[in-house]
C-alpha cells in the first residue's frame, strides 16, 4: 500500500484544506441556508434512536467527499471484513480481533484456525447466566448462607474500565441490594477503603485478569484473601467466596481457584475490547443477565450499522473521519468527550485506554516510523461541569479541541425542569462553540448594558468569540443498556477506522507490557534495600529519599 501521505485522496485533502482552513462555519450555514437549508439533513445520520449530528464541522460538501473517499481508497470495508471474519489483522501478536464475534447475536458462524468460536462464546454466556441467576436469586450464598450482596472486582486497566463504566453508567437497572465495587489500584488504599465497608460473609471477589500474571491485580486478590481468611478464620470458605475470569486458566487455578468457579475468555479478545466477553461478570451480576445481553444487542446492531451502512452514512467511520480531519490538517492534539449525563462520568475514563492505547503508535504495519500524527489526547468531563471548569479553553484558548456532546433526551430521574435545562446547555454550548461572538455583537451587547465608550474599547478583544469550534452532537432517547453497548461499539470501531487509516496496529500494547517489566527490577532494589546507585542520577536520588521517609517516624 502506499504511504498515507502520498494517497491520491490525501493529497486532494491536503490542496482542500488550503481552501477552507479558514472559512467559518457561521458562514457555511448562513450560506446553506439561503441555498436549500439542508445543512443538518446531509451532515446527520442515525442508527436505532442515537442521532449523530455533525453539521457543525469545518467541512463542507467537497471536504466530506474527499474524506469518504479517504475511507475507500485505505480500503476500510476490507479491513472491517478481515476483522470482523477472524483474519489475524493484530499482526504483532499474530492473532484475530474478535470482540465483535463476543455480541454476535445472530449466532453465525466465525473460524478461528478452522474452528468455529460461537458455541464457546455460548457456553461461557450460558454459565455467566446460571451463575448470576443463582447469586441474584440467593441459591448461591455466602458460606453462612448468607445473600451475596457486594461484588468486588478486582483487575486492572481492559479487566476494570469496560465493566466500570457500564456498571456505573447503568446504575438504575441494579438489583435492590447488590452492590458493585471495582478495586484496580496497586495502592493498598483503594482495596482498603472498599473493604471497610463491605462484610466477608456477603462479599463476592471476582479476580478477572486475562493473563493472570498482571501484578497489582494478584497482589489485590492476595490481599484481600488474606483479609478474608483473617476475618472468617476458614480457608475453605475462599472457595464459595472468590471466581475468576481470565484467558489463563493454569495461573488461575496455580492462585487456588476451581475450575467450576472460572469464567473463560480467549486470546484473541483484547484487554479493552473485553468487557463483552466473561470480563462482564460483575455487569451481569449487578444488572442481571437480560441486561447484559442488551448491552451485547445494541453493540451487535452498531456491529450491523457499520458492516452495512455506506460510507456516507456510517456513524464510526464518519466520527472517524472527523478525527482524522483535524488531528492531521488542523494539527489538533486532543479530541473531547463531553457527556451531558452525570450516570456516564467514567466515560472519558473508558475511552482514554480504548484510544490512546490503540492508537498510540508511532510505527507502521509495516514496521517504519510514521510521518504524520496518530491518535489524538482524550480527555473529557459530564456537562454541565465542564463547563464551570476548562470550557474557557474551548472558547478563548489558542489551542483546537474537537469535541463529542453527548446527551439522552429523557431523564431517568425528573426533577422540576432541571433535565430541560441540561438539555438547553447542550444546545447552547455546541451553538456557541460553533457561531462564536462577533465584534459587532460583543459590542452591541456593551453598549445594552449601558458601558461607556471608552470602557467598551478596553474590554471588548477580551469578550470576542472567534467561534468555528467543531463539535458532533450525539443525542439518543434513553440511556439504557442497549444504547450504551451501541454507543461504546461505535467508538470501538471509530477507533479501528482511524488505526486503518494511520496504517497501524490498533489492537497491540507494548507500552502496557514495558510498564509491567519497569517496575520488577527497581522492586528488588526496594526490597533488598542495597545496591541503590546503579541506575540515574534523578532515580538513585528519589530511591534515597523515599526510602528514607518511609522508614522515618
Ligand atoms: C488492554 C491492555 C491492558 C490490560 C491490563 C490488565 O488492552 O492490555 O489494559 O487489560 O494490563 O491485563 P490482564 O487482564 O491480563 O490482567
Amino acid at each position: 500500500m502506499p504511504k498515507l501521505t502520498e494517497l491520491a485522496s490525501w493529497k486532494a485533502l491536503e490542496a482542500h484544506f488550503e481552501q477552507i482552513k479558514d472559512v467559518h462555519m457561521r458562514d457555511l450555514f448562513a450560506q446553506e441556508e439561503k441555498e436549500a437549508g439542508q445543512r443538518f439533513r446531509k451532515f446527520s445520520t442515525q442508527m436505532d434512536d442515537i442521532l449523530l449530528d455533525f453539521s457543525k464541522n469545518r467541512i463542507n460538501d467537497e471536504t466530506f467527499k474527499l474524506l469518504c473517499d479517504l475511507a475507500r481508497e485505505v480500503d476500510i470495508e476490507g479491513w472491517r471484513d478481515q476483522m470482523f471474519s477472524g483474519e489475524p489483522i493484530n499482526i504483532s501478536e499474530f492473532r484475530p480481533v474478535l470482540h465483535t464475534a463476543l455480541r454476535n447475536r445472530s449466532n453465525t458462524p466465525v473460524y478461528v484456525d478452522g474452528e468455529n468460536v460461537m458455541p464457546k462464546i455460548n457456553r461461557v454466556l450460558a454459565q455467566i447466566r446460571y451463575f448470576t441467576e443463582r447469586v441474584r436469586g440467593g441459591h448461591l450464598r455466602g458460606y453462612t448462607g448468607r445473600l451475596i450482596k457486594d461484588v468486588i472486582n478486582i483487575g486492572i486497566g481492559g479487566s476494570d474500565l469496560g465493566p466500570h463504566v457500564v456498571c456505573d453508567s447503568m446504575k438504575p437497572y441494579a438489583q435492590r441490594g447488590m452492590n458493585v465495587h471495582f478495586v484496580s489500584n496497586i495502592d493498598p488504599t483503594h482495596l482498603t477503603e472498599i473493604l471497610k465497608f463491605v462484610e466477608p460473609e456477603s462479599t463476592l471477589f471476582i479476580v478477572s485478569s486475562k493473563t493472570f500474571t498482571t501484578q497489582e491485580t494478584l497482589l489485590n486478590a492476595q490481599s484481600a484473601r488474606k483479609w478474608f481468611v483473617e476475618l472468617t478464620g476458614n480457608e475453605k470458605a475462599v472457595a464459595r467466596h472468590f471466581v475468576a475470569v481470565t484467558a489463563n486458566k493454569q495461573a488461575a487455578a496455580e492462585f487456588g481457584i476451581l475450575e467450576e468457579n472460572m469464567f473463560e475468555f480467549w486470546d484473541w479478545v483484547g484487554g479493552r475490547y473485553s468487557l463483552w466477553s466473561a470480563i462482564g461478570l460483575p455487569i451481569a451480576l449487578y444488572l442481571g443477565m437480560d441486561h447484559f445481553e442488551a448491552l451485547l444487542d445494541g453493540a451487535h446492531a452498531m456491529d450491523m450499522h457499520f458492516k452495512s451502512v455506506p460510507i456516507e452514512k456510517n456513524m464510526p467511520v464518519i466520527l472517524a473521519l472527523l478525527g482524522i480531519w483535524y488531528n492531521n490538517f488542523f494539527d489538533a492534539q486532543s479530541h473531547a468527550v463531553m457527556a451531558y449525563n452525570q450516570y456516564l462520568r467514567r466515560l472519558p475514563a473508558y475511552l482514554q485506554q480504548l484510544d490512546m492505547e490503540s492508537n498510540g503508535k508511532t510505527i507502521n504495519r509495516q514496521g517504519e516510523r510514521v510521518d504524520y500524527l496518530t491518535g489524538p489526547i482524550i480527555w473529557g468531563e459530564t456537562g454541565s461541569n465542564c463547563q464551570h471548569a476548562f470550557f474557557q479553553l474551548l472558547h478563548q484558548g489558542t489551542k483546537p479541541v474537537p469535541a463529542d456532546f453527548l446527551i439522552p433526551a429523557q431523564t431517568r430521574n425528573p426533577l422540576g425542569d432541571q433535565h430541560c435545562v441540561l438539555l438547553a446547555n447542550f444546545l447552547a454550548q455546541t451553538r456557541a462553540l460553533m457561531k462564536g461572538k462577533t465584534e459587532a455583537e460583543a459590542r452591541s451587547e456593551l453598549e445594552a448594558q449601558g458601558v461607556t465608550e471608552e470602557k467598551i474599547e478596553d474590554v471588548l478583544p477580551h469578550k470576542i468569540f472567534e467561534g468555528n469550534k467543531p463539535t458532533n452532537s450525539i443525542v439518543f432517547k434513553n440511556l439504557d443498556p442497549r444504547t450504551l453497548g451501541a454507543l461504546l461499539a461505535m467508538y470501538e470501531h471509530k477507533v479501528f477506522v482511524q488505526g486503518v487509516i494511520w496504517n497501524i496496529n490498533s489492537f497491540d500494547q507494548w507500552g502496557v507490557e514495558y510498564g509491567k517489566q519497569l517496575a520488577a527490577d527497581i522492586q528488588n532494589t526496594l526490597h533488598a534495600r542495597t545496591d541503590v546507585s546503579r541506575y540515574d542520577d534523578s532515580t538513585n536520588s528519589l530511591i534515597d529519599y523515599s526510602m528514607k521517609l518511609n522508614f522515618s517516624d
